[in-house]
């Protein structure tokens, strides 16, 4: 079967902006085992080309697919874009068989299907099998019936949405692998300016249960890759297309010790020239304090941590499993290895006042981390968060803007335009203080002060970007 895979026109001042664009991971998960299958796959990545519609209609009747596929990392906000795609191109070739996968469509099946005639099936959980046996199944003509004996599946049928049991995870994350040669331009994927970047996924899930967060639901188990294989892999991608930067997709990497450290020394053995951005726990960059040197030794440059709350109560009540003193740890010992730090910071878990903001922003500089990523609370339905929040006022029903960098949530001592000056007020603060930007000039290794300087650099663009759209292009429900 001819299989377009597309990465929809979903556009956001973050990639746009601020890191750079990176490759659409999940949909190359599900092409590898299908390229591997003999069907003709194909990536269109609209997001990274700034396509709009009208041209991928034009795309999709250049290549004529039996099947389009969908689906996005920020599958929440990306949603209404994905929908409306989906809509022109289903009126422009009726023929063709749309499938939808993802995050947020994984848990909004039933609706999705309800009202979306453009959308015909939804692939729910991990996708590289349901995916696979789906379009094997409609190559070979499998009727409404048969395709109901696939699990993972949501369909219409008899005139109501069907959803087959939920598929097992993968038990070896070997099993399939990656479809790279999906992608045709890698020079379009940069990351930090630290030339070409890939995204890449050692394991899948996270034993912890942060109210807010849905991903240990959505991978059900921690499972990793075999670290050989997944080593080979990052010397094939550095050796092949000179990929210098890798973002791990890993939800929690370090969740066991030993594997983490025999990762990090297998990686360190080969000697390469490139770096990685992670996503780690403050209480595991404690718990590794011995082992920080072979981090940076590996590679690990920027590690993004989600201290998430700075007020103690809060975070137990997330239940981060951290505390205060474990992130002020972290971040120095961060530091004390050359290894940058991101402080997610997560605005509106608790009520907001001026005075909670002042108190964070001291805590914050305290900590003296590198960066700030403030976000806003985003009540997903999958989430115990989500569940919580019920009852609390939504300010803004815009779902593309349920993306973290937008207040969704009304808080009761501030009202919307007040939470994002507090908040823009808070990253000014952080990232200009004095004392910062004089130590930043100051330094004596010139990799660290670039590093330093571009990061701070794409920081301001994000910044004054968000500052514009809120004055002309941000409506709040109050
Ligand atoms: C790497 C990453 C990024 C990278 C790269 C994103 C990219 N272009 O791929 C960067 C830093 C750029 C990024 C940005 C954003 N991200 Co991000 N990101 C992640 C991260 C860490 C990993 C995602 C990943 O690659 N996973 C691995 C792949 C293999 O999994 P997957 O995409 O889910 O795909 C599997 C299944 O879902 C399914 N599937 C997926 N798509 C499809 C399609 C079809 C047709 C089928 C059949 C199946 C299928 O099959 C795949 C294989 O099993 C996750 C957190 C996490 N650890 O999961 C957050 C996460 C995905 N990001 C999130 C968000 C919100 C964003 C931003 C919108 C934030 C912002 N405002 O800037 C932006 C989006 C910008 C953009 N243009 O991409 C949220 C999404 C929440 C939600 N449900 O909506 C997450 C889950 C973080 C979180 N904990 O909430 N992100
Ligand atoms: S926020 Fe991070 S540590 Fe907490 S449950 Fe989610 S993935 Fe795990």
């Amino acid at each position: 079967m001819k299989v377009l895979l597309i990465n929809p026109p979903y556009q956001t001042f973050t990639s746009n902006l601020g890191a750079g664009h990176q490759i659409p991971l999940g949909l190359l998960h599900v092409g590898g085992p299908l390229i591997d299958a003999g069907h003709e796959v194909r990536l269109l990545d609209a997001e990274c080309r700034k396509l709009s519609i009208s041209s991928i209609v034009r795309q999709v009747e250049e290549f004529s697919p039996d099947v389009v596929m969908t689906g996005h990392a920020g599958s929440t906000p990306a949603h209404p874009v994905c929908l409306e795609m989906f809509s022109k191109i289903k009126t422009a070739f009726p023929n063709i068989r749309t499938i939808y996968g993802g995050v947020y469509p994984t848990y909004h099946a039933q609706e999705i299907l309800a009202d979306n005639p453009q959308v015909d099936f939804l692939v729910r959980g991990e996708g590289e099998v349901t995916a696979l046996a789906l379009v094997t199944a409609l190559a070979n003509g499998s009727s409404l019936n048969e395709l109901g004996l696939l699990t993972g599946l949501a369909f219409r049928r008899d005139g109501g949405v069907l959803q087959t049991p939920d598929r097992p995870v993968l038990p070896d994350l070997e099993d399939f692998r990656v479809g790279w040669e999906l992608i045709e331009d890698w020079d379009a994927y940069q990351c930090f300016g630290l030339g070409r970047a890939a995204i890449i996924q050692f394991s899948r899930g996270c034993p912890h249960r942060c109210t807010y967060c849905g991903q240990h639901g959505f991978w059900v188990n921690w499972r990793h890759r075999n670290i050989n294989r997944f080593v080979d892999e990052l010397e094939w991608l550095y050796r092949t297309h000179d990929i210098r930067f890798f973002t791990l997709a890993d939800e929690n990497p370090t969740t066991l010790k030993p594997v983490w450290q025999a990762l990090l020394e297998n990686i360190s053995q080969r000697n390469l020239p490139i770096h990685f951005f992670a996503t780690i726990r403050a209480t595991d960059i404690v718990r590794d304090a011995d082992i920080l040197p072979l981090y940076r030794k590996a590679g690990l440059l920027y590690i993004l941590m989600g201290i998430d709350a700075t007020d103690p109560e809060t975070i137990r009540h997330i239940r981060k499993g951290s505390t205060t003193r474990q992130d002020y740890l972290a971040c120095q010992l961060l530091k004390q290895n050359g290894i940058f730090s991101i402080l997610g910071h997560i605005v509106g878990l608790a009520d907001d006042s001026w005075d909670s903001f002042h108190a964070a922003a001291q805590q914050l500089r305290l900590y003296d981390g590198d960066f700030l990523n403030a976000m806003y609370v985003t009540p997903h339905s999958w989430t115990q968060f989500g569940l919580e929040a019920q009852n609390r006022q939504l300010v803004q029903p815009d779902q593309q803007k349920w993306d973290y960098r937008h207040q969704v949530l009304g808080q009761k001592h501030l009202n919307p335009w007040q939470v994002f000056l507090a908040v823009k007020w808070l990253e000014l603060a952080f990232h200009l203080h004095p004392s910062r930007l004089i130590k930043m000039f100051r330094l004596r290794d010139r990799f660290t002060r670039q590093q330093l300087s571009w990061s701070l650099f794409h920081i301001s663009l994000v910044w004054l970007a968000e500052v514009c759209e809120f004055v002309f292009a941000t409506r709040f429900e109050t």
